[in-house]
């Protein structure tokens, strides 16, 4: 199981109030508790931003989250606990402040040439198709292209030379044992024109392999899923947004024929399974009802692929995203029901996940039945059963309000969902309110209340 964790938000080591590396390195116990593999830590270079994803340096720590010396400290803390570290970069922009962007502001055609300027065919009333906001923002030097905002211009990779300074920076990166990457927007690198993109990707993905074979590469593309797919193939992962939202429809509905489709057009073996990440409104406000969320993390532990979960899902953390307030998203991890102790990240104000609000650790490792539990029994299953990671889905069906089907690999197993406030028999057992029974040669595993 991947954990997501956004680094400003989740553990401070020096009490500036703000999470840092070696934060994530003395969390390692926590880590190991839910049953993680892989941590994918939003991006943690030089940036001027509170979310980092406007980089100024590709190969510096941001000083508020530590030095490199900490950050070889945390890899090798984890490492020596069996998690793997899986490090966000985005390739598509640099921060305006980064020096190429300012040198290009200053006449330098050489810096100049990294990014995409407008010429006299250029629409610069261009807009992005999703929202309608404006992609082109004008400078001294002309109107250059940002599709994320005038302070995150676009990188020109049709310039060899951008590609290949971006490769030495993910080297830099592996040589200091970052176990993969999390390409951020890696559909806009050539905007709209997905063999591009395609062709850029399996090149990057083959000279990383290249330097390590084991390298776990994922690429964001927010699209359909025949898109996601064509992309997932080149890259080897892709999270499949089409699933995210499936599984919480399907839910909330009550309805397991909503999910049919989505088994069979996602390339689940190279997809990583989510149900919210920092983009979206937390899962405990989508899903007020947490045996409904149970419902969806065991469906999400019992398919193939590779499950991911966003920092404080196990928590109920609460936040409605808002494109203009996506902090509401990223809030302080709750470690204590006072929020104040040790590590406790403070670099916000908190309108969610307030204080004795039952969201905190030390809250949720008390109530026995809570979801906190049920994910960590999930993931000690997934750790045993890793086969489920490439094995095939097979006879999917439904039967009224149950969503069945084999899961054949190494193993072969049976699951059975009930997406129903009532207990059903099916094949001789009963199968409890929103609970999972998973039929295997020797056993019976249930994921109930
Ligand atoms: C990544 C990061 C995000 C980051 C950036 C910029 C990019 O996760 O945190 O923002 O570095 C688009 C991009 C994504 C991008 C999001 C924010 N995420 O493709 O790479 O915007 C549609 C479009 C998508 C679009 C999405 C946004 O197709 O391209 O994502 O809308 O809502 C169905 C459809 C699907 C559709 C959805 C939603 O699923 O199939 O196509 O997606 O419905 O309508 C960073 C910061 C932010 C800051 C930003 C400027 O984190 O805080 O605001 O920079």
């Amino acid at each position: 199981m991947i954990y997501e964790i956004f680094v400003r938000s989740f553990r401070d080591s020096n009490g500036d109030g703000i999470g840092d590396l070696n934060g994530i390195s003395q969390s390692v116990d926590y880590l190991k508790e839910i049953g993680c593999s892989y941590v994918w830590i939003t991006p943690i270079f030089a940036s001027p931003s509170f979310h980092g994803y406007d980089i100024s340096d590709f190969l510096s720590v941001n000083p508020c989250f530590g030095t490199i010396d900490d950050f070889n400290n945390m890899v090798q803390t984890l490492h020596r606990n069996g998690i793997r570290v899986i490090l966000d970069i985005p390739l598509n922009h640099t921060s305006s402040q980064h020096e190429w962007f300012q040198k290009a502001l200053l006449g330098d055609d050489v810096c100049k040439s990294r990014y995409v300027w407008a010429n006299s065919s250029t629409n610069i009333e261009e807009v992005r198709p999703w929202d309608n906001v404006p992609v082109w923002h004008s400078s001294l030097q002309g109107y250059y292209h940002g599709t994320f905002g005038g302070s995150m211009p676009d990188l020109d990779y049709s310039n060899s030379f951008v590609l290949e300074y971006m490769l030495d920076v993910m080297k830099f990166w592996v040589k200091r044992g970052a176990d993969g990457f999390r390409f951020d927007a890696a559909k806009h690198i050539f905007e709209y024109d997905h063999q591009k993109n395609i062709d850029f990707w399996r090149n990057v993905s083959e000279c990383l392999k290249a330097v390590n074979p084991d390298l776990m590469l994922i690429g964001e593309v927010w699209d359909h899923p025949e898109v996601v797919k064509s992309y997932s193939q080149a890259i080897g992962y892709c999270f499949s947004f089409d699933l995210a939202s499936l599984i919480k429809e399907a839910i909330l509905k009550g309805d397991p024929q909503i999910l049919l489709g989505a088994i069979s057009r996602n390339s689940l073996t190279h997809s990583v399974l989510f149900l919210t990440n920092h983009d979206a409104s937390r899962l405990a406000t989508q899903m007020k009802d947490e045996r409904l969320r149970k419902l969806a993390f065991q469906i999400l532990f019992t398919l193939p692929g590779v499950p991911c979960l966003y920092y404080g899902e196990e928590l109920g953390m609460k936040g409605e995203y808002s494109p203009f307030f996506t902090e509401h998203v990223i809030e302080p991890f709750p470690w204590y029901e006072a929020l104040h102790g040790k590590g406790q990240t403070m670099w916000k104000a908190v309108m969610y996940n307030t204080g004795f609000s039952g969201v905190s650790v030390e809250e949720n490792r008390k109530r026995e039945n809570s979801l906190f539990w049920r994910i960590k029994s999930l993931a000690r299953f997934r750790k045993l059963n890793g086969w489920i990671q490439n094995a095939l889905v097979e006879n999917y069906r439904c039967e009224g309000p149950l969503l069945i089907y084999d899961i054949h690999g190494a193993r072969k197993i049976s699951v059975i969902h009930n997406f129903s406030d009532s207990p059903i028999s099916c094949q001789e057992s009963a199968v409890g309110p929103w609970s999972t029974l998973v039929i295997a040669a020797d056993e019976h595993i249930v994921f109930s209340d």
